[in-house]
């Protein structure tokens, strides 16, 4: 009974002497146990890469005692929990983060310093986590970590890819993808649960069987795998939460193929077996598409079936109706990418615990949430019946029966208008008749979000307009946010320091509305000549690291101008690379009296470009033949430098921004759903260079338009510049540097021409030349303001000042009232 099992608890508790001890002796004899016993190594030798280990270990232990009260308190108060389903988290390094939550890290620092180590030194010999691409993976972990700190009961499930986002290296100017094996030296920070598995099946048939006098339908599976449970705890901030992110790799199954074995085939049954370890091997590169490949829709199986087994399983542990199960549990979709999850739940409830349909559906739409990252219809995502139908035979049944009732229903709404019929059915009829996973989450959701203003209104009037009109009080917005701990209290510990004493608090830490604070002190004098000094000493950090990647040494009284993010053509790396070019040319004309007025610039532009996408890959070699031509040239000098930087990631990232003076968002407007690079270079106190696209619209509305530079075709017009596609008028600057591409004047000559061709007049898709005139004008305007330093250092002020709404703290906040639901739950100390 409980009594005894809780007479036993205690005994083992005393028997574990506690809890840890977090002052520095402690600390140091557990890192040192950690050298010996877990790391093998001898206390009187072992290299910084161990020393990290350790360190990271005895972090660990720590993380694990608040994670195992913070989960028995959630069950305890049966709490409504969120799942939060993702293919993809960026969490980047885990141990100063980690440090930071836990409120531990002088006493670290203390701690190695007696042992003769520096904890910054120790923390970069950890690698970045990478299980994502871009934007929305790295969204997925600012969410987790505010979900932590603001102390709901949620869970973070996702795969654990062996190899992460391929590592870019740049050869000759060329990008080339390396694997990324990040596991090879063991992961201090993930808890395998070998205990915690489930089945996976896969394929087979579907037959009609008699049951208590009743038809059922029963799947065959023909293939197995297994699913297992890495835990990876998420510590809040300020708080003893310690929240889960499950991540789950695949294992061969232990049923064996008994016919393989009879047969006496062994060696290729074994072979075989490996074969089902690949399902959870490599994370896709492509940030977003991923149409029709067998591997992808495998994977995204196995994390569905995984996830909800033990999503299920944890239900019924607590509650024996599931009729409770909308009260008790939320199931989140971050894109279409894990929408399979609507079809197997119904699988499960139908077929496994028989509910009966209706009774199962009128649940299942009651517990869906969406959240869409796309714009354009073209980019949604889409799954050949075909494949579908072998993979999952049950499960294409499922989606067949959930579309044929929503097309029964929309009839009785719409009449039988065949056009909008067929564009809302789940079905795509066609050449390759196709599942529309946005038309299924949206249909089987009670919420489909967007992530900004601009984004929003697209949805409702373009991309999904039949189902905005069907359904209007579904469509809702969340303007994505970015954690503070992260992009300002890991990355910038002297801009932390610094806006702790002028806010006179570090509750901005949990609370980033304070930050409107520091507009009391803007016209002081000292505060902005800290600010100044803040922002040069990680100037100099990100100058030291340009010079040991790129060997470029640039001036820190240049302007450190900067575009970071994936490469893409909406995102236009390419007007940026034109805009260097332009300022080149001009440079090279100038009279020396002339150049004397110039602000001179360190232009740096990173970014990983899909393996497959020819153009990106075009843009990144442009970059580089540009840098070689300008960087060596002596006549130009500091005025101008360009810079790429390899390998962009996050912990590239916290390097990168708390370094640069101004930021580039510069997509054409209408296509950056919201963008979460400029929130983090906001908070940095980095003045921006933008588009009225996706969440820089909201950037505006705090900031005001004076405090930022602003050009470009707004949403509303790009269709019209679209329309009169050869007739557009663009400058003769643009003509002329396409030119200079054209004419080989950065060598390359034929290499260049396909991609200077997306550009030409009549083929501008994305604008580039009839933005370039008012791109040049922000730029002109930048230049003007950063030769008046105390005007600069106000706008960078109140930049950071205008950031307290683009905390990921706002946006989990919005989420769990409005969406799903959910209530904080602190785990007391
Ligand atoms: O998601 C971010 C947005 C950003 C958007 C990005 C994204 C991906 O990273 C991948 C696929 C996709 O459809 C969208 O491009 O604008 O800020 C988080 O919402």
């Amino acid at each position: 009974g409980f009594g005894e099992r809780k007479a036993k608890a205690e005994r083992m508790f005393s028997l574990m002497d506690g809890f840890l001890k977090n002052d520095p002796f402690s600390l140091q004899k557990d890192i040192l146990h950690h050298v010996e016993y877990t790391m093998a190594r001898s206390r009187f030798s072992f290299d910084d890469y161990e020393a990290y280990q350790a360190l990271a270990h005895s972090v660990r232990d720590r993380l694990i005692e608040r994670w195992h009260d913070t989960h028995i308190y959630f069950k305890k108060t049966k709490s409504k929990r969120l799942y939060f389903l993702s293919l993809e988290f960026l969490m980047g390094r885990s141990l100063s983060n980690s440090v930071i939550n836990l409120g531990i890290q002088d006493q670290y620092a203390e701690a190695l310093n007696q042992l003769g180590f520096e904890f910054e030194v120790l923390a970069e010999q950890e690698g970045d986590a990478s299980l994502g691409n871009g934007g929305l993976a790295r969204f997925s972990a600012c969410q987790m970590d505010s979900l932590a700190t603001l102390d709901y009961p949620a869970w973070g499930y996702g795969l654990r890819y062996e190899y992460g986002l391929f590592r870019q290296i740049i050869v000759d100017g060329f990008q080339h993808e390396q694997p990324d094996y990040w596991l090879n030296f063991g992961n201090p920070w993930e808890i395998e649960r070998i205990h915690v598995t489930y089945e996976v099946k896969f394929n087979g048939t579907v037959e009609e069987v008699d049951m208590n006098g009743e038809k059922v339908k029963v799947w065959i599976p023909g293939e197995t795998v297994e699913a297992v449970a890495y835990d990876n705890p998420i510590p809040g901030y300020g708080t003893k939460n310690t929240i889960n992110l499950r991540l789950w790799a695949a294992k061969p199954s232990n049923q064996f193929d008994l016919e393989a074995y009879n047969t006496g085939d062994y060696i290729n049954s074994i072979v075989n077996r490996q074969n089902t370890e690949a399902i959870s091997n490599v994370l896709y590169p492509d940030d977003r598409s991923h149409q029709g490949k067998e591997m992808r829709l495998k994977q995204q199986y196995f994390f569905v079936s995984a996830s909800l087994q033990d999503i299920i399983r944890r239900f019924k542990e607590a509650h024996n109706n599931f009729d409770e199960l909308p009260e008790q549990v939320a199931l989140h979709l971050n894109d279409t990418h894990p929408s399979l999850s609507i079809a197997e739940i119904m699988r499960i409830l139908v077929d496994e615990e028989h509910l009966g349909w209706s009774k199962a559906w009128n649940i299942v739409n009651k517990i869906f949430s969406f959240t869409t990252h796309t714009v354009v219809a073209e980019g949604l995502e889409k799954i050949p019946v075909d494949l579908l139908g072998s993979l999952l035979p049950r499960h294409l049944q499922i989606l067949y029966e959930i579309n044929s009732n929503f097309m029964e229903e929309l009839k009785k709404k719409i009449g039988l208008d065949y056009n909008r019929l067929s564009r809302m059915s789940i079905i795509e009829e066609g050449a390759v008749k196709s599942i529309r996973m946005a038309n299924l989450s949206i249909v089987c959701s009670h919420t489909v979000n967007g992530v900004s203003k601009v984004h929003s209104n697209t949805l409702k009037t373009k991309t999904f307009k039949d189902f905005y009109e069907l359904w209007p009080e579904k469509f809702q917005y969340t303007t994505n946010g970015v954690t503070q701990r992260r992009w300002i209290v890991v990355s910038n510990p002297s801009l932390c320091a610094l806006l702790s004493k002028w806010l006179g608090t570090e509750a901005w830490i949990r609370n980033a509305d304070l930050l409107t604070g520091l507009r009391d002190h803007v016209d002081n004098t000292s505060f902005r000549h800290e600010w100044k000094m803040v922002k040069r000493l990680n100037k100099m950090r990100l100058a030291e690291y340009i010079e040991t990647m790129s060997g470029v040494k640039v001036s820190l009284d240049a302007m450190f101008d900067v575009q970071v993010k994936r490469i893409h053509e909406y995102k236009r790396q390419l007007l940026n690379i034109f805009g260097i070019i332009h300022r080149y040319d001009c440079l090279k004309n100038m009279d020396k009296n002339d150049r004397r007025k110039v602000v001179p610039r360190v232009c740096i532009i990173g970014g990983k470009a899909a393996p497959g996408y020819e153009i990106a890959k075009k843009i990144i070699k442009l970059c580089h033949a540009v840098a070689e031509k300008v960087n060596n040239d002596a006549d130009i000098g500091d005025l101008l430098k360009l810079v790429f930087i390899p390998d962009y990631n996050v912990s590239v990232a916290e390097l990168v921004i708390p370094g640069a003076d101004l930021s580039q968002h510069i997509s054409t407007a209408g296509h950056e759903a919201s963008g979460t690079g400029s929130m983090k270079f906001l908070m940095n106190g980095c003045l921006l260079l933008a588009t009225a696209d996706g969440s820089t619209v909201e950037i505006i509305e705090e900031l005001g338009s004076d405090n930022l530079f602003l050009f470009g075709a707004k949403v509303e017009e790009v269709a019209e510049l679209r329309e009169k596609g050869g007739a557009l008028k663009v400058p003769l600057q643009f003509a002329r540097v396409l030119r200079m591409v054209r004419d080989g004047y950065f060598g390359d000559k034929d290499y260049f021409q396909s991609l200077c061709d997306t550009v030409e007049v009549g083929n501008d898709f994305y604008l580039l030349g009839s933005d370039f005139g008012s791109y040049l004008e922000a730029q002109a305007a930048a230049d003007k303001a950063f030769v008046e330093p105390d005007k600069w250092i106000k706008m960078s002020i109140l930049s950071a000042a205008a950031s307290g709404r683009f905390s990921s703290d706002r946006t989990i906040r919005e989420y769990a009232e409005r969406t799903w639901k959910i209530d904080p739950c602190q785990c007391p100390f």
